[in-house]
Protein backbone atom coordinates (compact mmCIF):
# COMPACT_ATOMS: atom_id res chain seq x y z
CA UNK A 1 0.00 0.00 0.00
CA UNK A 2 1.42 3.36 -0.76
CA UNK A 3 1.31 6.68 1.80
CA UNK A 4 -1.85 7.75 -0.58
CA UNK A 5 -3.54 4.93 -0.42
CA UNK A 6 -2.82 4.38 3.64
CA UNK A 7 -3.60 8.04 4.26
CA UNK A 8 -6.75 7.84 2.61
CA UNK A 9 -7.55 5.08 4.62
CA UNK A 10 -6.76 6.56 7.28
CA UNK A 11 -9.11 9.83 6.52
CA UNK A 12 -12.18 6.89 6.12
CA UNK A 13 -11.27 5.39 9.35
CA UNK A 14 -11.04 8.85 11.23
CA UNK A 15 -14.45 10.07 9.30
CA UNK A 16 -16.43 6.84 10.06
CA UNK A 17 -15.16 5.73 13.64
CA UNK A 18 -16.11 9.61 14.69
CA UNK A 19 -12.84 9.70 16.66
CA UNK A 20 -13.65 13.28 16.68
CA UNK A 21 -17.21 13.13 17.73
CA UNK A 22 -19.77 12.28 20.62
CA UNK A 23 -23.53 12.02 20.70
CA UNK A 24 -25.56 14.13 23.54
CA UNK A 25 -28.80 14.34 24.82
CA UNK A 26 -30.46 16.39 27.38
CA UNK A 27 -32.85 14.75 29.25
CA UNK A 28 -36.40 15.59 29.92
CA UNK A 29 -35.75 16.31 33.76
CA UNK A 30 -33.40 19.11 32.66
CA UNK A 31 -35.12 20.23 29.44
CA UNK A 32 -38.24 20.57 31.88
CA UNK A 33 -36.25 22.67 34.43
CA UNK A 34 -35.54 25.32 31.72
CA UNK A 35 -31.38 24.23 31.67
CA UNK A 36 -31.10 23.24 28.15
CA UNK A 37 -29.69 26.96 27.22
CA UNK A 38 -27.23 26.68 30.05
CA UNK A 39 -26.29 23.46 29.25
CA UNK A 40 -25.48 24.21 25.92
CA UNK A 41 -23.70 27.03 26.79
CA UNK A 42 -21.45 25.21 29.19
CA UNK A 43 -21.37 22.37 26.17
CA UNK A 44 -20.05 25.23 23.65
CA UNK A 45 -17.88 26.69 26.70
CA UNK A 46 -15.77 23.29 26.70
CA UNK A 47 -15.11 23.95 23.44
CA UNK A 48 -17.39 21.22 21.62
CA UNK A 49 -18.70 22.24 18.23
CA UNK A 50 -22.46 21.45 17.81
CA UNK A 51 -22.54 19.45 14.16
CA UNK A 52 -25.86 18.18 14.51
CA UNK A 53 -29.32 19.07 17.04
CA UNK A 54 -33.04 18.88 17.30
CA UNK A 55 -35.93 19.10 19.76
CA UNK A 56 -38.06 16.02 19.88
CA UNK A 57 -39.48 13.80 22.23
CA UNK A 58 -39.02 10.06 22.42
CA UNK A 59 -41.83 7.68 22.08
CA UNK A 60 -41.80 4.64 24.40
CA UNK A 61 -40.86 2.49 21.66
CA UNK A 62 -37.76 4.56 20.11
CA UNK A 63 -36.40 5.08 24.02
CA UNK A 64 -36.46 1.13 24.45
CA UNK A 65 -34.76 0.70 21.59
CA UNK A 66 -32.11 3.25 21.91
CA UNK A 67 -31.78 1.73 25.64
CA UNK A 68 -32.13 -1.82 24.10
CA UNK A 69 -28.10 -2.84 25.56
CA UNK A 70 -29.85 -2.10 29.27
CA UNK A 71 -32.94 -3.64 29.00
CA UNK A 72 -31.89 -6.59 31.34
CA UNK A 73 -30.82 -3.87 33.79
CA UNK A 74 -33.62 -3.73 36.78
CA UNK A 75 -33.65 0.01 35.92
CA UNK A 76 -34.39 -0.74 32.25
CA UNK A 77 -38.54 -0.12 32.15
CA UNK A 78 -37.82 3.02 34.55
CA UNK A 79 -35.18 4.58 32.33
CA UNK A 80 -37.46 4.13 29.60
CA UNK A 81 -40.53 5.89 31.12
CA UNK A 82 -38.36 9.01 32.06
CA UNK A 83 -36.54 9.20 28.49
CA UNK A 84 -40.00 8.95 26.86
CA UNK A 85 -41.63 11.20 29.40
CA UNK A 86 -40.79 14.74 28.06
CA UNK A 87 -39.14 16.44 25.07
CA UNK A 88 -35.23 16.20 24.95
CA UNK A 89 -32.70 17.97 22.67
CA UNK A 90 -30.24 15.21 21.11
CA UNK A 91 -27.25 16.61 19.47
CA UNK A 92 -23.62 15.31 17.60
CA UNK A 93 -20.97 17.09 19.53
CA UNK A 94 -17.09 17.87 17.48
CA UNK A 95 -14.23 18.55 19.61
CA UNK A 96 -10.59 16.52 19.68
CA UNK A 97 -11.37 13.33 22.20
CA UNK A 98 -14.92 13.98 21.98
CA UNK A 99 -15.82 11.32 23.70
CA UNK A 100 -13.54 11.10 26.72
CA UNK A 101 -13.56 14.68 27.16
CA UNK A 102 -17.81 14.91 27.01
CA UNK A 103 -17.44 12.32 29.95
CA UNK A 104 -15.45 14.17 32.01
CA UNK A 105 -17.47 17.35 31.52
CA UNK A 106 -20.53 15.34 32.31
CA UNK A 107 -19.54 13.84 34.98
CA UNK A 108 -20.32 10.90 37.37
CA UNK A 109 -23.53 8.58 36.23
CA UNK A 110 -24.73 9.43 39.46
CA UNK A 111 -24.70 13.03 40.46
CA UNK A 112 -23.64 12.49 44.29
CA UNK A 113 -20.34 11.31 43.04
CA UNK A 114 -19.97 14.01 40.28
CA UNK A 115 -16.98 16.30 40.36
CA UNK A 116 -17.73 19.88 41.18
CA UNK A 117 -18.76 21.37 38.46
CA UNK A 118 -19.54 19.00 35.50
CA UNK A 119 -22.59 19.38 34.30
CA UNK A 120 -24.75 16.74 36.21
CA UNK A 121 -22.99 17.91 39.60
CA UNK A 122 -25.14 21.48 38.83
CA UNK A 123 -28.11 20.05 37.14
CA UNK A 124 -28.48 16.11 37.68
CA UNK A 125 -31.57 15.27 40.25
CA UNK A 126 -30.47 11.62 40.81
CA UNK A 127 -28.61 8.85 38.80
CA UNK A 128 -32.01 7.65 36.57
CA UNK A 129 -32.81 11.78 36.27
CA UNK A 130 -29.47 12.68 35.42
CA UNK A 131 -29.60 15.52 33.25
CA UNK A 132 -27.42 14.67 29.89
CA UNK A 133 -26.20 11.33 28.13
CA UNK A 134 -22.68 11.02 26.58
CA UNK A 135 -21.46 8.47 24.34
CA UNK A 136 -19.41 5.87 25.96
CA UNK A 137 -17.39 5.02 23.01
CA UNK A 138 -16.29 6.41 19.27
CA UNK A 139 -18.40 3.36 17.57
CA UNK A 140 -21.63 4.07 20.12
CA UNK A 141 -21.20 7.45 19.29
CA UNK A 142 -21.58 7.00 15.53
CA UNK A 143 -24.61 4.58 16.36
CA UNK A 144 -26.59 6.59 18.27
CA UNK A 145 -25.45 9.76 16.08
CA UNK A 146 -27.03 7.87 13.04
CA UNK A 147 -29.90 6.91 15.38
CA UNK A 148 -31.22 10.21 15.36
CA UNK A 149 -30.02 12.04 12.68
CA UNK A 150 -29.82 11.45 8.81
CA UNK A 151 -26.85 12.38 6.90
CA UNK A 152 -27.92 15.98 5.55
CA UNK A 153 -29.09 16.74 8.94
CA UNK A 154 -25.10 16.25 9.76
CA UNK A 155 -23.31 19.11 8.70
P1 LIG B 1 -23.94 6.72 31.63
O1 LIG B 1 -25.14 7.46 31.09
O2 LIG B 1 -23.17 7.56 32.61
O3 LIG B 1 -23.09 6.12 30.56
P2 LIG B 1 -25.00 4.03 32.08
O4 LIG B 1 -24.71 3.74 30.65
O5 LIG B 1 -24.50 3.10 33.13
O6 LIG B 1 -24.52 5.50 32.48
O7 LIG B 1 -26.58 4.12 32.26
C1 LIG B 1 -27.41 4.63 31.26
C2 LIG B 1 -28.51 5.41 31.88
O8 LIG B 1 -29.30 4.57 32.70
C3 LIG B 1 -28.01 6.53 32.82
N1 LIG B 1 -27.69 7.75 32.15
C4 LIG B 1 -29.15 6.67 33.79
O9 LIG B 1 -30.13 7.55 33.26
C5 LIG B 1 -29.73 5.28 33.86
N2 LIG B 1 -29.26 4.56 35.04
C6 LIG B 1 -28.03 4.04 35.24
N3 LIG B 1 -27.94 3.46 36.45
C7 LIG B 1 -29.16 3.62 37.02
C8 LIG B 1 -29.74 3.24 38.28
N4 LIG B 1 -29.02 2.58 39.18
N5 LIG B 1 -31.03 3.57 38.51
C9 LIG B 1 -31.76 4.23 37.60
N6 LIG B 1 -31.29 4.62 36.39
C10 LIG B 1 -30.00 4.33 36.12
Amino acid sequence: MGLGSAWFTFVIQKHDNMTNKTFTMIKPDAFAAGNAGAILKHIEGAGFKIKAMKLLKLTPEKAGEFYAVHSERPFYGELVDFMSSGPIVAAILEKENAVADFRTLIGATNPANAEEGTIRKIYAKSVGENAVHGSDSDENAAIEGSFFFSAFEKI
